[in-house]
């Protein structure tokens, strides 16, 4: 059965974004408590860690992208749930970790302690562990979605390749190996952006196009988005980390410019950082000229991508 986008050509405002990015939310948190073991499930330590990572909040962009990019293409979204589900336990389990006192050291995350702060350090790196694990096994479960074999294993090809060191690991790796040294390479900067948050969001996108069906064009076009919003994300977030309000972020602002962390605005100032967002934005845009309004919520989303405050 296809569930259509109910504010399809109407998702022109902020408020509809606001209430497709609430609908959506509440189905893939719904899914995602169905796809993890309970709190009550030995062992409980471990199952606790992961959900309160898990349900502490978060935008949910990845699943979104996921479900959107499977509508843009006129498929399933309903199809697309458990591996959108599954990149946001790769991303939850990427945050708990890159919070560790041997990388970030931060106390707060979504505006709550950190999971090393409320679990220790050994169950958050197990929880982290189990989560990133634990994506690969729903993706494979065949008991979780219809979608064929094939397209499964395209999935765990791809989504391996962009969380790992070919991927996230990878830009995180050079991240830290770079932190502190006075110069900003920019094709550094670049390969850790790409990386380190383009490689998840990018994928995200296309997961959503193949369990779509998407023909080889509809691909092309998608990836394209998906990587121009993918560094309008990154350079957002590294302007809200100097600009951004911390009740707002639920965590510390400022705290790239601490650690000497590779950034867009320190390698080219701010004002070239918001141009650089929004010449993204619109590259993003152009990427779906060849699609309907049922590429809208992706419209929007590439939209909020450079607006957003949190
Ligand atoms: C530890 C392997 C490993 C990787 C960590 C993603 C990452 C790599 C680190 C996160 C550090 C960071 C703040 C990166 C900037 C962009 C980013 C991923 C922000 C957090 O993503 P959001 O804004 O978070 O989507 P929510 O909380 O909304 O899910």
């Amino acid at each position: 059965m296809k569930i259509p986008f109910q504010h399809s050509a109407a998702c022109r405002t902020a408020m509809d974004l606001k209430s497709y990015l609430k609908e959506r939310r509440d189905l893939i948190d719904r899914t995602m408590n169905r796809l993890v073991p309970r709190e009550q499930d030995y062992p409980e330590k471990l199952h606790s860690a992961m959900r309160y990572s898990l349900f502490s909040g978060g935008k949910r962009l990845r699943p979104v992208l996921t479900l959107a990019g499977c509508e843009a293409v006129g498929g399933v979204m309903e199809h697309a749930l458990p591996a959108a589900c599954a990149l946001e336990m790769i991303h939850t389990y990427s945050l708990i970790h890159d919070d560790l006192p041997a990388m970030d050291n931060d106390d707060m995350r979504r505006g709550m302690a950190s999971n090393h702060k409320a679990f220790g350090e050994a169950v958050a790196v197990l929880a982290g562990d189990a989560l990133l694990t634990h994506a690969f096994y729903v993706i494979a479960d065949s008991a979780s979605s219809p979608i064929q074999d094939g397209k499964r294993l395209q999935m765990v090809r791809e989504i391996a390749a962009a969380a790992g060191c070919m991927g996230m690991v990878g830009g995180q790796t050079v991240d830290i190996l770079s932190e502190g040294k006075d110069t900003v390479d920019l094709p550094i900067l670049e390969y850790i952006h790409t990386h380190k948050t383009g490689a998840l969001i990018r994928t995200a996108v296309r997961v959503g196009a193949i369990v779509g069906g998407a023909d080889k064009r509809e691909m092309q076009d998608l990836t394209e988005y998906g990587e121009k919003i993918g560094l309008a994300f990154q350079i957002t977030d590294d302007l809200l980390d100097l600009l951004g309000d911390e009740k707002r972020l639920g965590k510390q602002v400022g705290s790239d410019l601490k650690k000497g962390e590779k950034t867009y605005p320190a390698a080219y100032g701010i004002q070239e950082s918001k141009n650089r967002a929004r010449e993204l934005m619109e590259s993003a845009l152009d990427a779906l000229s060849r699609f309907d309004d049922r590429a809208d919520p992706l419209r929007e989303i590439a939209r909020y991508m450079v607006e957003r405050i949190n």
